[in-house]
């Protein structure tokens, strides 16, 4: 009986390595910026228009405008930027990146553009149905909570490594 016990210690042992990535976003892309729309808005090397999801700032002529805008373009201007593009409707009606937005801060975090512009206050939240909850935001993320590959990989990738380590365990039982 107590055999058994082997892969399922394993597996809570492995469990904690895994949590960080389910619990925050992940890094769909990676581009430069090279124009500022306004203060939720910008235009990449790559092509795209890029929207700041869950967040709002004031449009061309509304107070507050250049505000955000000037705070984004000191963020991001000329800068790479890493995409976490929302995996439920990727773009909006206007077919711009709805995306959360992060810039390296330091060799271990990065800084989310969308969360420095709320504690700037040069722009407010505005829930949309997305993958995002900007309520949950940190202003600085650990690389290791954003990883470099789709989250949907995550469940996959655990189970393979489960199956590998209970086939390597069963085989040395059997010798
Ligand atoms: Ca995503
Ligand atoms: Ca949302």
């Amino acid at each position: 009986m107590k055999i058994k016990v082997f892969p399922f210690l394993f597996l809570i042992v492995l469990m904690p390595c895994f949590v960080p990535f389910v619990l925050a976003g992940e890094i769909d892309a990676t581009t430069v910026v090279d124009w500022v729309i306004d203060g939720d808005t910008f235009d990449t090397t790559s092509g795209d228009r890029v929207r700041l999801a869950d967040i709002d700032a004031p449009e061309y002529g509304e107070p507050g405008y250049y505000d955000a805008k000037n705070f984004l373009i000191s963020l991001v201007y000329g800068k790479t930027v890493h995409l976490d593009i929302d995996d439920v409707y990727e773009t909006d009606k206007y077919g711009r990146l709805v995306c959360v937005v992060y810039v390296k801060s330091s060799s271990t975090h990065y800084k989310n553009i969308n969360k420095a512009l709320l504690v700037e206050g040069v722009a407010v939240i505005k829930n949309y149905h997305n993958e995002f909850d900007p309520y949950t935001w940190n202003l600085y993320v650990h690389k290791d909570e954003i990883p470099e590959f789709p989250s949907f990989l995550i469940l996959p990738l655990f189970m393979t490594t489960t199956l590998l380590a209970l086939i390597v365990y069963r085989r040395k039982q059997i010798r």
